[in-house]
């Protein structure tokens, strides 16, 4: 992409600059685990990241408009609408993990929601939770009380986003789960278009941005396998990696067998040969 302004980039993604409306969003076939982009690549993970999040796109467009406007024939960008970002990430967890379990097992509480007793690690919870957090621009991103995210956005802001989180959530959850896969939780980020409408954008319900467990492994009681990085971290636990920069190579059985999950999420949960998307990336957009 040698003339084109490059506007950001995150661990496995970039963002290029078409003209004063429209972005490119360019998933790469980088890999992170442990918070550590891995030096090898797993070949058309950013395709199916992309493919996913288009299809959800297509399919939530009556809960809430997003900023797709194009897949390119790559299968691995997309043309967007340019916004302006909310400073906030918009997480909704149904399940108890990662930073939530942490804050449970200290407080009994996450993100101002006061949980029952006695739930275990990866536990569903009663009700789907919005647990905001902000962009920390080093590091991890933190959690953030609803008094703190309602400075950051607005009080009306908050109510919306939060309204659209939790809908977004309960449809792609038990979308997934008739297909065999849990979403335990997800991150989404929103933006304001010119009219000040809000316009989900970034990828979405992706395995990036999720947590996706294998419903047929689901054992509440401690952590689950992850659907896709499983095979990387049991691999990166085998070594002696000490999960700072930089990370292992992996080898060519696990990149291979992670390939094959991410495939399998893809078709499992669009219902669509990856073959298919290959050839002609609009058929999730169909
Ligand atoms: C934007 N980020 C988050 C992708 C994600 N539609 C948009 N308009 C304006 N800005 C953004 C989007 C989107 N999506 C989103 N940063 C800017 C982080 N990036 C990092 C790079 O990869």
């Amino acid at each position: 992409m040698p003339d084109m302004a490059h506007v950001g980039s995150g661990k496995v993604r970039e963002l290029y600059a078409l003209d004063d409306e429209r972005l490119l969003l360019v998933a790469t076939d980088r890999i992170s685990t442990f918070d550590v982009v891995l030096p090898t690549e797993i070949p058309d993970k950013g395709r199916v990241l992309t493919g996913l999040s288009a299809f959800w796109f297509t399919r939530t467009r009556g809960l809430c408009p997003n900023h797709l406007l194009a897949v390119r024939p790559d299968g691995r960008s997309t043309e967007c609408r340019r916004l302006q970002m909310l400073p906030i990430e918009c997480v909704v967890r149904g399940y108890l993990s990662g930073s939530a379990w942490k804050d449970y097992r200290a407080t009994r509480e996450i993100c101002g929601h006061r949980l029952p007793e006695g739930l275990r690690e990866s536990e569903r919870l009663p009700e789907p939770i919005f647990t905001p957090a902000t962009k920390a621009t080093s590091g991890h991103d933190e959690n953030i009380t609803r008094a703190q995210a309602g400075a950051l956005v607005g009080a009306a802001r908050l109510a919306e986003v939060e309204r659209l989180a939790l809908a977004l959530y309960r449809f792609a959850a038990s979308y997934a789960l008739v297909r065999g896969i849990i979403v335990a939780d997800t991150k989404f980020e929103f933006g304001l278009d010119g009219d000040g409408r809000l316009v989900l954008a970034d990828e979405a319900l992706t395995p990036d941005s999720s947590r996706f467990w294998p419903a047929d492994a689901y054992t509440p009681g401690g952590p689950q396998p992850s659907f896709d990085k499983q095979f990387v971290r049991d691999f990166c636990e085998q070594t002696s990696w000490n999960k700072t920069y930089p990370g292992p190579e992996l080898s060519p059985t696990v990149v291979a067998g992670t390939r094959a999950r991410y495939v399998e999420a893809f078709e499992r949960l669009t219902g669509i040969a990856f073959e298919a998307y290959l050839a002609d990336p609009r058929v999730v957009v169909a």
